[in-house]
C-alpha cells in the first residue's frame, strides 16, 4: 500500500505593487483666508478714525456679499478718508478677504 502524501501548494498571492498617487494636486499647502470678494454700496460715514486707519460706515445692503444693512468698519488709506467727515453720504466699493473689509473706492455723492 503506498500512501500518497498530498503536497500541497499554495499559491502565494503576490500583492499588487500599488503605488498609491501622492501627488494630490497643485492647490494644496496653499493657505488661503478665503476667496476675496468684492463689493459695492451706499451709505453715511459714521466714525473716522485717521490713526487706526478706519472708517466707519452705515451702510446699506451689499447685495454681492449678501449683507444687509448695518454699521461697521473698515480700513481705508488716509488719502482715502482725509476728505470726509461724519455724515457725508458716499458710495464706496471693498475688498472682503472674509474677515476685514478694505476700502478700494470711496467717494461724496450729492452734495
Ligand atoms: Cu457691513
Amino acid at each position: 500500500m503506498a500512501l500518497l502524501s498530498a503536497c500541497k501548494k499554495e499559491a502565494e498571492a503576490t500583492k499588487p505593487a500599488e503605488t498609491a498617487p501622492t501627488n494630490t494636486g497643485s492647490m494644496t499647502g496653499m493657505p488661503m483666508a478665503g476667496p476675496m470678494m468684492h463689493g459695492a454700496s451706499t451709505g453715511t460715514v459714521a466714525a473716522i478714525d485717521a490713526a487706526k486707519g478706519t472708517v466707519t460706515l452705515d451702510h446699506h445692503e451689499i447685495a454681492a456679499l449678501k449683507w444687509p444693512a448695518m454699521t461697521m468698519s473698515f480700513s481705508a488709506k488716509p488719502e482715502q478718508i482725509s476728505g470726509l467727515k461724519i455724515g457725508d453720504k458716499v458710495r464706496f466699493e471693498i475688498d472682503w478677504d472674509g474677515k476685514l473689509g478694505a476700502i478700494t473706492m470711496i467717494q461724496k455723492f450729492g452734495s
